[in-house]
């Protein structure tokens, strides 16, 4: 009997999934029968974002924390597909750190060419799992989001594909819930233009509070104070920014912070990441962990211990995203079919442990870049994914960190080589802090909105 691969979630994790079949589909190979649900009305996952908060359309918890203005974090030189150079989908050099949309745009140029569409149930959400040991199934129940239908489908094999910055940790601070201004957390946040003026606080020390902190700045906020609980990020930040230790209560407007300093706000927004959860799965299926970049349990990142048919992606804290979805994507494919024969439980387990051992000593950002490089590696050479230089990439990651430190208004302004093609990046028409259109009509065609651009 053919096997039965399910997929839950058509992000840019899933959709490695599909990539990954069809490239083996497109060498000969014969492929499983697929079925992916996704529970948006579209592909894309995180990029797919939304204007809606909470609940959407159906009354389901809406997924995408992106926002109106979110530009790429990193280079984008980093995530680029081995089989689908940023050249080929856009015919030019484009710069290194597009916004949302461009790659988006990116994302769905190659699943597009590659014919996969037919396999995804969109509006279909993941409800419920059981797994028989018997007969080696997983029965998954879905809902038809657009009918309320539900129906179970059976599967051989099952990919968690569902991504992990989808529902916020919200942590409780005494007297906040009397705060007379906004609060609300990083996933909710759709947009910088409303803290023009306004004397914001940040919870947090990491991407979010980073970059909503440094959005609000760009949309004329009047203060950014930065919250940390272990360690302050230490940017040059411009005059309007401050970082101050944790938050101990709030009293009215004002905040009291650990080092007994005070001020007062108009809005807090909790950069306090987010949980891992899978609630279509049962507990002893379900990964539970932190934000971490190697997550226990699963061998290479991957396959679930206990049950060797289950297979999570993305399911790590990154450096990498997109070509790490497909390293993991081809790996998976490839145990699925049997094509990589898994090492017995203690052998995975003693593995695991290795990585473990190794993240628990990580020293600093640089040696965490090398930590995931090295685990893409490993992926990469068990399979027939396209290898590229993986340390010129970890080498960027490098350089883009020490960017940061050096001008973190500025670092998106940078340019950095594809190490797939070995194009230059050419640098935007318009520096990030004056770019107030992130549309792809704009990024491609538009007019510079620098000041002291020479365009006419
Ligand atoms: P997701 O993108 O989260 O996709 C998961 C999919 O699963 C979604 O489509 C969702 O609708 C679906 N789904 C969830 N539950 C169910 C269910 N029960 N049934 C059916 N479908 C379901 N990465 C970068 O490389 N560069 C960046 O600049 C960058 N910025 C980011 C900014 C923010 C605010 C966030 C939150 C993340 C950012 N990331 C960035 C990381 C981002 O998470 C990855 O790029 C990528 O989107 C992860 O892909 P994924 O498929 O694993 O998960
Ligand atoms: P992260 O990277 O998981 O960071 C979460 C931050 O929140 C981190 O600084 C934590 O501090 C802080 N945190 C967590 N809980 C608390 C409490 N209770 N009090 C104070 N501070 C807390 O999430 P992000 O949203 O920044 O980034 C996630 C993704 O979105 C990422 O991939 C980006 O590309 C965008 P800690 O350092 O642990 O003390």
């Amino acid at each position: 009997m053919t096997l039965r691969v399910g997929i839950i979630g058509a992000g840019p994790s899933g959709l490695a999934q599909l990539r990954a079949f069809e490239s083996a589909r497109q060498k000969g190979a014969a492929i499983p029968e697929i079925l992916c649900f996704e529970k948006q009305s579209d592909w894309g996952g995180q990029w797919n974002n939304s204007w809606r908060i909470g609940l959407d359309g159906h009354g389901e918890p809406v997924h995408s924390s992106m926002y109106r203005h979110l530009w790429s974090n990193g280079p984008k030189e980093c995530l680029e597909f081995a089989d689908y150079s940023f050249d080929e989908h856009f015919g030019r050099p484009i710069s290194s750190f597009p916004p949302r949309e461009v790659l988006f745009d990116y994302i769905k140029g190659r699943v597009e060419k590659s014919d996969v569409r037919k396999y995804v149930r969109f509006n279909t959400v993941a409800r419920h799992t059981s797994y028989d040991e018997s007969t080696q199934e997983f029965t998954v129940t879905v809902e038809d989001l657009k009918t309320g239908l539900t129906e179970t489908h059976v599967f051989d094999k099952l990919v968690v594909s569902t991504g992990h910055f989808h529902v916020p940790a919200v942590p409780e601070f005494k007297g906040i819930k009397t705060f007379p201004g906004e609060v609300l957390h990083a996933h909710d946040f759709r947009g910088a233009e409303r803290f023009y003026g306004k004397r914001l606080l940040m919870v947090g020390s990491s991407y979010s509070a980073e970059d909503i902190g440094m959005q609000a700045h760009k949309m004329g906020a009047a203060s950014i104070t930065m919250s940390y609980r272990t360690n302050p990020m230490g940017y040059h930040w411009p005059d309007t920014t401050v970082e101050r230790p944790l938050v101990t209560h709030f009293q009215g407007s004002t905040a009291y912070f650990s080092d007994g300093t005070q001020d007062d706000f108009d809005a807090v927004v909790l950069c306090t990441g987010y949980q891992h959860k899978y609630p279509f799965l049962p507990s002893e299926l379900s990964l539970k962990s932190p934000n971490v970049l190697y997550p226990g349990n699963l061998y290479k990142g991957v396959v679930w211990q206990q049950n060797t048919n289950l297979f999570y992606l993305g399911a790590q804290d990154q450096y990498y995203t997109f070509n790490m979805f497909d390293a993991q994507a081809w790996f998976a494919r490839d145990v699925m079919t049997g094509t990589i024969e898994l090492p017995p439980i203690a052998e995975r387990e003693a593995d695991i442990q290795v990585w473990l051992d190794r993240q628990a000593a990580l020293p600093d950002h640089d040696a965490e870049a090398d930590f995931q490089t090295d685990y893409l590696r490993e992926l990469i050479d068990a399979t027939d994914y396209p290898p590229f230089d993986l340390d010129a990439v970890s080498q960027l990651f490098k350089d883009w960190m020490h960017h940061k430190h050096t001008d973190i208004l500025g670092y998106r302004d940078m340019i950095h080589r594809s190490v797939i093609t070995g194009t230059m990046a050419t640098k935007h028409h318009t520096r990030w802090l004056n770019a107030m259109d992130d549309s792809l009509e704009r990024y491609l065609y538009g007019q510079s909105q620098d000041l002291d651009s020479e365009d006419p």
